[in-house]
């Protein structure tokens, strides 16, 4: 872990790519699930590789952390990413706190804040004013929250999540190029694909 870097602030942060950053996430993983929230961090996590292992959150800003929140509580000994816009997070502030106070070890959220709701026309979201979801997330208790400096930094946090020793938050500063791809809008299909992909063997399931 590089220490130096580790407090880096919002505006020392270098302002990366999601498409870029979501590939070099990706390329980390094994049997982690990783929660894509609506907009953009869905589309990149499409984009990266249609890993059974992605659920796409289509229609409902703000739920890729309650969501994640869920599966790694019903599955401790599993890595579990959220990935989420600035725009939805600011939509479910309080997740953050339920987040902290479940304490899950296994629950890295990642924010990728390009100051805009961008998918649905670059309107500026809050963040574009100076809010800091950094700030926000320590004050809600998560300890672990930390403004990623740079891209080896990223990769860095990430394999810091990759031990569970979270719940860890990354904020990343984002560009605002457009995704690499389009996340297939098929809701029935993205469910059923994730449950049989994450479902436990025969011999954990509860009775
Ligand atoms: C509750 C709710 N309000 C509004 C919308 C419309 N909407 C869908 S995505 C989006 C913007 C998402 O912004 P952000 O999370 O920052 O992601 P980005 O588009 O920047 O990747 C909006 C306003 C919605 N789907 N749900």
């Amino acid at each position: 872990m590089t220490t130096t870097k580790i407090d880096t602030g919002r505006a020392a942060a270098k302002v990366m790519n999601r498409s870029v950053l979501t590939r070099l996430l990706v390329e980390k993983l094994s049997d982690q699930a990783v929660i894509g929230g609506i907009g953009h961090s869905n589309f990149d996590l499409w984009a990266a590789g249609q890993r059974p292992q992605n659920f796409y959150m289509l229609g409902s800003m703000g739920l890729a952390a309650p969501i994640a929140l869920g599966v790694a509580m019903a599955q401790p000994k599993r890595g579990v990413f959220a990935l989420e816009g600035d725009g939805s997070l600011l939509m479910e502030l309080g997740a953050l706190g339920t987040v902290a106070s479940v304490g899950a070890r296994n629950l890295t959220i990642v924010v990728w804040d390009n100051e805009s709701y961008q998918i649905t026309g670059a309107q500026p979201t809050l963040t574009s004013r100076g809010v800091d979801l950094v700030a926000i997330a320590r004050g809600a208790g998560l300890e672990q929250a930390y403004w990623a400096a740079d891209e080896t930094h990223f990769g860095e946090l990430v394999d810091r999540a990759l031990k569970q020793e979270g719940p860890l938050f990354i904020g990343v500063r984002a560009d605002s190029k457009p995704p690499a791809g389009v996340t297939e809008r098929d809701p029935a299909k993205i469910r059923n694909r994730f449950m049989e992909a994450i479902k436990p063997a025969v011999a954990e399931q509860r009775p």
